[in-house]
């Protein structure tokens, strides 16, 4: 049947090349090994049957375990909308057909103020610790297709998504992206790139960059929205020249911090106008202004995006947020009203605090004003349904955040990172440390010389800050010791040059004493003296351990080559477990309980628990009994509890 269904593909009888074809096509390959799926998927079911689920970051078990009921969309006319097929109407249209240049304008000539939905990359990256699985947006992607048909785009991939999706969820981060390309034609798709950085944590090669950005746009990424956490503008242009290159559309991004209203801070109004003026001579289709951490209060956002609408009347701007002083709703609509193009939000489930704005709140705020974004409120809102519903699925992840936090103001805690620090010191029981590591927070971006903090430099910041509480240093105690000090690895790249180089310089005498004579500090950007990846060995390389590699495996080895081979480890271990529903990827199903794992088109797998067996004495394991397809069918799993 595989080589049946092989011969029998338009791809290949159009002959098109024979790597961009299994990439699109991986399901045809495992045909090759369905009853060896069936067997390692059942292997994965026992284990959570025995042990309980190891996926990293789980507390407990899903809140709600009920059937997930997908929204109804009705017409205008109140007749019930036909989602079966995704709508094809969409600013993608004019990309596809036009070019970025023509979606550009296009984009600055509506005359709404346009929405990005973040629900499937920043979303549950700043709320549920990225773990929300493909299968999940793979439900309700055509139904987002409609209800979403006018939003500027969907950020559903890059930031953390790439390696979360391989290191916990045993995803591949490709395949995600091109069922849900294949799910949502109309409305473009973007990705969070960390400039020279990749999806990495600090610089790599020119040539894995460009690589990689190939890939992505092959595989579905339409819109780059491209940023350096420092700001410097010549890493940031290995990004940028990446996406142009590949013909995508190119978002070049600056990151906002601190208050440019207060003139006691080191970033003001003539620093960011001055960072506008490179990135537009550097060339981009859409400027994007990143408020990671939600410090753009609305004030400040009328005068910063003001300012550069009137310097750059016909330059498209899109802006990010993130709600967790609770000031994001109101910080973007005075970015509509300031001449903003798109601004970022939040299906209502997953938004607020670290997460974006909700859109419910923003389209209550602009509907029927010149800025109205053009969306369907009640379609908006029945997709918030089935948001609804997975928020309490995934509720293992959550953060148990409590409230907005005005204090972001002073620590300046990027929105993922203040959930992840959070949540670390609410499992450490101590609120205490939590005081005390926003308090570190504060003192070791000082040391650093204050700076601009996203990833990977937020990390680099909050490291420091763990390092002083754990060590009980003062600021003080951290210069004068710095030359014996055992500083954490992200720390001492940072002051080596790795992330490039920092606004007003690094911090001496630090950098010098912390580096001793051990590093070499780097003066121009990493990628200058980092010799090129050799692309072909790492494919050769793939090809000898796994039998085949393609492009999208190599650009995966490239970025993260642990966690892509731990990544294959667990699969030839348990199969491809993206197709397995969520609620038995994290809990075990009851006795009895029927579930149907499709494995592939035509072939759905019906199942049923039947008994764990008890603990063998001499070999420490059990026997557990399903049933599959009618057959009763026995894995023996290890008991480690
Ligand atoms: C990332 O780099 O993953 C971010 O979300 C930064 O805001
Ligand atoms: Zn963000």
């Amino acid at each position: 049947p595989f080589l049946c269904s092989l011969l029998t593909h338009d791809t290949f009888i159009a002959g098109n090349c024979w790597t961009t074809f299994i990439d699109d096509t991986p399901e045809l390959f495992n045909l090759m090994n369905s009853q060896n799926r069936a067997q390692k998927l059942l292997a994965y079911l026992g284990d959570v049957a025995v042990n309980g689920s190891s996926i990293k970051g789980q507390i407990g078990e899903p809140k709600f375990k009920g059937e997930i009921i997908l929204p109804t969309l009705y017409d205008a006319a109140g007749k019930e909308l036909d989602v079966s097929q995704p709508s094809q109407n969409g600013f993608r249209q004019i990309l596809l057909k036009d070019g970025p240049e023509a979606f550009a304008k296009a984009i600055r000539k509506y005359k709404g103020t346009l929405l990005m939905d973040t629900t499937w990359r920043d979303a549950h990256q700043s709320l549920l610790a990225t773990r929300v699985r493909t299968t999940d947006l793979v439900q309700i992607a055509k139904h987002t297709s409609h209800a979403y048909a006018n939003a500027y785009s969907i950020e559903c991939w890059g930031g953390a998504t790439f390696d979360v999706a391989m290191r916990f969820l045993y995803e591949d981060p490709w395949d995600r992206l091109r069922k849900l390309r294949r799910l949502v034609p109309n409305v473009c798709f973007q990705m969070l790139l960390r400039g020279a950085n990749g999806v990495a944590y600090s610089s790599l090669p020119d040539n894995a960059i460009d690589h990689f950005v190939k890939q992505a746009k092959v595989n579905g990424v339409d819109i780059f929205r491209v940023f350096d956490a420092l700001n410097d503008v010549n890493q940031l242009e290995v990004g940028v020249n990446a996406v142009k290159k590949a013909g995508g559309v190119v978002e070049a991004t600056i990151c906002y911090s601190g208050d440019m209203l207060n003139p006691k801070k080191k970033y003001n109004l003539d620093y960011y106008m001055n960072l506008v003026d490179k990135v537009v001579k550097m060339g981009t289709h859409i400027l994007g202004i990143k408020d990671m951490a939600g410090v753009l209060r609305p004030a400040a956002a009328t005068k910063l995006i003001g300012t550069i609408r009137a310097k750059y009347p016909d330059l498209p701007i899109h802006v990010h947020t993130h709600d967790s002083a609770g000031t994001g709703v109101a910080s973007m609509v005075a970015c509509a009203q300031a001449g903003a193009d798109a601004v970022d939000s939040a299906t209502d489930s997953l938004s607020g605090m670290t997460s974006q704005p909700s859109v419910g709140a923003i389209l209550a705020s602009l509907q029927g004003t010149e800025h109205d974004p053009g969306l369907n409120v009640e379609h908006v809102r029945a997709i918030d349904s089935y948001w609804a519903q997975l928020r309490l699925l995934y509720s293992c992840f959550e953060a148990n955040l409590t409230g907005p936090d005005p204090e972001v103001y002073v620590h300046e805690i990027p929105g993922g990172q203040l959930t992840n620090l959070i949540f670390q010191a609410s499992q450490l029981g101590l609120g205490q440390q939590w005081a005390e590591t926003k308090k570190a927070y504060t003192q070791a971006n000082y040391l650093l010389g204050d700076l601009v903090k996203v990833t990977p430099t937020s990390k680099v910041v909050g490291d420091l800050a763990q390092f002083m509480v754990s060590n009980k240093l003062t600021p003080e105690q951290v210069i004068e010791r710095a030359e014996t000090l055992d500083f954490p690895g992200s720390v001492l790249d940072f002051l080596e040059g790795l992330m490039g180089q920092p606004y007003g310089g690094f911090p001496e005498p630090l950098r010098t004493r912390a580096l001793r004579d051990q590093r070499k500090p780097l003066s121009e950007r990493p990628g200058k003296s980092l010799p090129p990846v050799d692309l072909t060995k790492i494919k050769a390389d793939i090809e000898a351990k796994y039998g085949y590699a393609t492009e999208c495996d190599v650009a995966s080895w490239t970025m993260y080559p642990k966690v892509f081979q731990d990544y294959k480890a667990f699969v030839e271990k348990y199969g491809d477990l993206s197709v397995l529903p969520t609620k038995y990827f994290l809990s075990k199903p009851e006795i009895g309980e029927e579930f149907h794992v499709e494995l592939e088109k035509g072939k759905t797998l019906i199942l049923k628990l039947l008994a764990v067996g008890p603990l063998s004495e001499q070999t420490g394991q059990r026997e557990v009994f399903f049933e599959m397809n009618g057959e009763v069918r026995q894995v023996t799993v290890d008991d480690n509890l």
